[in-house]
């Protein structure tokens, strides 16, 4: 789905958008994938959220599609993103309907990592137009911390890319909600290096919640519990503007309400 099929989605309400930002190879498609594998088992939400509609099932296919068993094959990961000539990122979007019969789309926008490299060392760069689309138009930011690059043999300039594109992110955010969330859970970094990493996020914001995700099982732990946990947060999110306050004040001019900005 691309920018022009949002206005099909976001006749109704505006949907919740979702970027996740982070470098390339940081596991960005995969924690998709994961969701999309989960949803099909029922698993993804738990308790008052049921799953309604998807106007891009066979975006969801694409990425998921790597990640399953097959017979005789075990399943490998989801192709990179190409950056090729798209400026816009690609969309995948999800219905839910609560309990109280209320809907809450979702659209989640995926990116090349390249662009928010890009994006990272210089905000205009000409071809990290689609990394400034997700900062602007995301309701909700995940921004991605890779485990496995923060312990390889490049951590110093993995951490480097990560505080200036969390620098970055932070700024744009600006009040919107952002998450920290670790992909590669299953590899282990040194607590001096995620302190530094937890520092980066939290520099002017002070809680910042931070989530865990892994496909690879380790000690013990679900790795669905990692993804069910992130998406349950994500579906928590409210879009600005529609809480109106309730009030028994009838009569009241909206001006005096709500101001004007
Ligand atoms: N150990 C481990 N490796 C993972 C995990 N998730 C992803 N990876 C590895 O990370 C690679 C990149 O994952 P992607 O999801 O394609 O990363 P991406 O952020 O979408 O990358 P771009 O599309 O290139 O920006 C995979 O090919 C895997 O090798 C995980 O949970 N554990
Ligand atoms: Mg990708």
């Amino acid at each position: 789905m691309g920018e022009a099929d949002l206005n099909f989605v976001s006749a109704r309400i505006k949907p919740v958008t979702v970027g996740i930002v982070g470098p390339e190879s940081a596991g960005k498609t995969t924690i998709l994938g994961a969701f999309y594998l989960l949803l099909g088992r029922g698993a993804l939400t738990n308790g008052s959220s049921y799953f309604s509609r998807s106007y891009t099932l066979a975006g969801w296919e694409a990425v998921a599609t790597n990640l399953r068993w097959k017979p005789g094959q075990p399943p490998s990961f989801p192709p990179h993103t190409p950056s090729a000539a798209a400026r816009a990122p690609g969309m995948l979007h999800l219905g839910f309907r609560r309990d109280d019969g209320s809907l809450r789309d979702l659209v989640f926008a995926d990116a090349p990592g390249e662009w928010f490299q890009k994006w990272a060392i210089n905000e205009q760069a000409a071809d990290a137009e689609g990394a400034r689309w997700i900062a602007r138009h995301a309701d909700v930011t995940l921004l991605i911390a890779d485990r496995q690059a923060l312990a390889g043999p490049k951590m110093g300039a993995a951490r480097n890319d990560f505080q200036l594109l969390a620098q970055r992110a932070v700024a744009e955010s600006r009040g919107r909600r952002l998450a920290l969330v670790w992909t590669k859970g299953d590899v282990e970094v040194a607590p001096a290096m995620e302190a530094q990493i937890r520092k980066a996020v939290a520099a002017d914001s002070s809680s910042v919640p931070e989530f865990t995700v892994s496909v690879c099982p380790g000690r013990g732990v679900d790795p669905a519990e990692g993804f069910r946990e992130l998406f349950g947060w994500i579906l928590s999110t409210k879009r600005a503007g529609v809480d109106f306050p309730t009030t028994d004040v009838s009569g009241h001019d909206p001006l005096f309400r709500f101001g004007r900005r």
